[in-house]
């Protein structure tokens, strides 16, 4: 008997600044009784969607970057996404920018959370891999400032008994390094959900700016496939605040196969049958960890933080 999750992932087009979290919640609850509807037992939403991707500008008013923030979840604004996942019956994940108060001083990390068909927490991460820069770099149209927003997460790579399988999570920067994965393959995930928000012009070389579709769907493929696990990717993209983000959010089979994609850059609901069964296949033969992993020639990958060329 198959153990299939029905799985949606809602790709979120542009919020703009002044949009407030009601709309934004919304924009979530339509897209997530279109999934219900659909027969999705979980749907994935994208990085940081309860607002516009703050992170694009230097915010120098502590007040005003707090504005950003959750201090609880779910909180009074969030609290009807629980409750509509609650009376239909499916499970949801999105990120946040998550504002708390631990070992006695403000912290700030990029979060996200699974929760069960019943509106219970099962899980939580928090993003480990900050891209871009601590402080702002002159002649960028957009800055990318989460290393000044955000702590790395603290939380490592966990995975979760869900939806009837195993269920991990990652967070947009984190699905282009092989670690991420691994980690999780190494505790047997069968399906990873992540959200992205991907400006095209991140690192201001056209020849690879231009890439940025392919390298989207490169990292996940090679993740997926070399993991033997699913892969559901939501997007929050196209021109927001004139950040032009790429969407494709897509739906990853254990082979690598993108079993369906987004054709928009707007809210946009994809959905797909995903047999948790046909990772296993992958694990008995090419990778049975097990029999064919060598940890000890792989000790630098611990070891070592940056990259040392010989004498
Ligand atoms: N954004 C981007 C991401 O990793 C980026 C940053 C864009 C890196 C393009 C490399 C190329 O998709 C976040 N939020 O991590």
């Amino acid at each position: 008997m198959s153990r299939i999750v029905s799985t949606a992932v809602a790709q979120m087009g542009p919020i703009a600044r002044s949009e407030t979290r009601k709309s934004t919640v919304n924009r979530m609850l339509e897209m997530m009784r279109e999934a219900k509807a659909r027969g999705a037992d979980l749907v994935v939403f994208p990085e940081l969607c309860l607002t516009t991707f703050f992170p694009r500008w230097l915010i120098e008013n502590e007040a005003e970057l707090d504005s950003y923030y959750e201090t609880e979840m779910p909180g009074p604004e969030t609290a009807p996404l629980f409750a509509e996942g609650r009376r239909l019956g499916i499970g949801f994940t999105f990120s946040y920018a998550e504002l708390v108060d631990e070992d006695g001083r403000k912290r700030r990390f990029n979060t996200s959370i699974i929760v069960d068909q019943k509106g219970k927490i099962v899980g939580k991460y928090r993003k480990v891999h900050l891209p871009g820069h601590s402080e702002p770099q002159p002649g960028r149209s957009h800055q990318h400032l989460e290393k000044r927003y955000f702590e790395p997460g603290n939380l490592g790579f966990g995975v979760w008994r869900a939806f009837g399988g195993v269920l991990g999570m990652c967070i947009c920067n984190d699905r282009r390094w092989p670690e991420t994965y691994r980690v999780m393959g190494l505790q047997g995930v069968e399906m990873i959900t992540l959200g992205y928000n991907t400006p095209y012009d991140h690192t201001g070389h056209p020849d690879i700016d231009s890439l940025t579709q392919l390298h989207n769907h490169l990292s996940m493929q090679a993740g997926a496939y070399q993991n033997a696990t699913w892969v559901a990717a939501a997007a929050k993209c196209g021109v927001e605040e004139g950040s032009n983000m790429v969407g494709q959010s897509a739906i990853i089979a254990p082979s690598g196969e993108i079993v369906t994609m987004a054709s928009t850059l707007d809210d946009e609901v994809i959905f797909a049958k995903c047999d948790l069964d046909m990772g296993k296949r992958y694990r008995e033969t090419i990778f049975d960890f097990a029999r064919h992993r060598e940890p000890d020639a792989y000790r630098l990958i611990v070891e070592r933080k940056g990259s040392i060329p010989p004498e």
